[in-house]
């Protein structure tokens, strides 16, 4: 059964190229090119998103989800916390990632090239920018200065968390200095490196 992963370069898609790496579990990469979309990736992914993931029966297409996934089938048991706090907190950095700290981030990109055209409004970016550093604020208050997302060792929450740094550089947001340092660390890991390479970035 040979997994696939459809991805596009440093798109959430590298989120699950990384997480699937620091698993250890061997998939292929199919980079999507929007002008010739094939059969197998358009029945994963309906509504043409990237990540689309398959693996047997299993069809998934949110980029959070396939990190998990990733993490639980992995033999690295440390990538998902197992005791019932830790793990409360890893979900609350996991869903905080997803829901607070990408939003403004989406918010941008859809305004800048994702919508049609005649739905783009400039005006939200103001919005967008500022809610990103109420974000940034928050994360400052639940992180207490630790080196890693939960406890004192790299979990799946460190690929959500810093590849959303990532991707808030690449749209150069304004980040706290403490935070591009965290990213910096997590990118040097050898499975970070390596799936930068796996996605020709
Ligand atoms: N909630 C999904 C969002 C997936 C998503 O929006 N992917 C973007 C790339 S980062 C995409 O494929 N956009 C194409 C489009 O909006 O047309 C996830 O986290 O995986």
């Amino acid at each position: 059964m040979t997994a696939i992963l459809y991805g596009n370069g440093q798109s959430r898609s590298f989120r699950c190229v990384w997480a699937l790496n620091e698993a250890n579990i061997a998939f292929e990469y199919q980079g999507i090119d929007k002008a010739s979309l094939s059969d197998a990736f358009l029945k994963v992914s309906p509504h043409i998103k990237v990540p689309a993931f398959t693996v047997g029966d299993l069809h998934m297409s949110e980029s959070a989800a396939i990190v998990n996934y990733a993490g639980n089938v992995s033999k690295h048991t440390s990538l998902i916390p197992s005791d019932v706090e830790r793990r409360a907190q890893y979900d609350d950095i996991c869903y905080f990632v997803m829901t607070e700290l990408e939003q403004p981030l989406w918010t941008i990109g859809k305004h800048r090239f994702a919508l049609p055209e005649e739905y783009r409004h400039e005006v939200m970016f103001d919005t967008a920018m500022f809610e990103f550093d109420k974000a940034q604020q928050a994360l400052e208050f639940k992180l207490q200065g630790r080196d890693f997302a939960v406890g004192d060792e790299f979990s799946m929450a460190d690929v959500l968390l810093a590849h959303t740094f990532n991707w808030a550089e690449r749209f150069k947001m304004s980040i706290k200095p403490n935070f591009l340092a965290y990213r910096d660390r997590m990118y040097a890991r050898p499975a970070c490196q390596q799936s930068l390479r796996q996605v020709g970035a």
